[in-house]
């Protein structure tokens, strides 16, 4: 099921978009928990990681954590570390279901997490 990840890869609705390629899009989210806090999502439609399951997916994954790498980069968070999460189903704490991973950094961070 489409969600509003999907409005923004259409551009229908705006966001601050900081990377985007052929099949990932990165944008600042609306809520930030950090001074950076960036998503970076597939533009294919895929709920979470628990639907992960083909090699296809597999490098989508790898794809999404190399434009992790290089926004830290952009964003000059690289040196002093960063954090990267996905939020898997209702334990994880998901909220959107369209497979994101957020990129958190610019503050050190704590652990564990709530
Ligand atoms: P999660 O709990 O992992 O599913 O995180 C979803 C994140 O998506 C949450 O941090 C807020 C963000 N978010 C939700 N709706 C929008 C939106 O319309 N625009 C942007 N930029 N971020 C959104």
């Amino acid at each position: 099921m489409s969600t509003i990840f999907s409005k923004i890869i259409a551009k229908e609705i705006p966001a601050d978009i900081v990377f985007e390629n052929e099949d990932l899009l990165a944008f600042r989210d609306i809520n930030p928990q950090a001074p950076v806090h960036i998503l970076i999502i597939p533009k294919i439609e895929i709920a979470s990681t628990l639907l992960l399951n083909s090699k296809e997916h597999s490098l989508l994954l790898g794809a999404m954590y190399d434009a992790a790498n290089e926004i830290a980069r952009n964003e000059g968070i690289d040196k002093n570390g960063f954090r990267l999460v996905i939020n898997c189903g209702d334990d994880g704490g998901q909220e959107v279901y369209h497979l994101h991973m957020h990129l958190l950094g610019g503050r050190k961070m704590q652990w564990p997490p709530g």
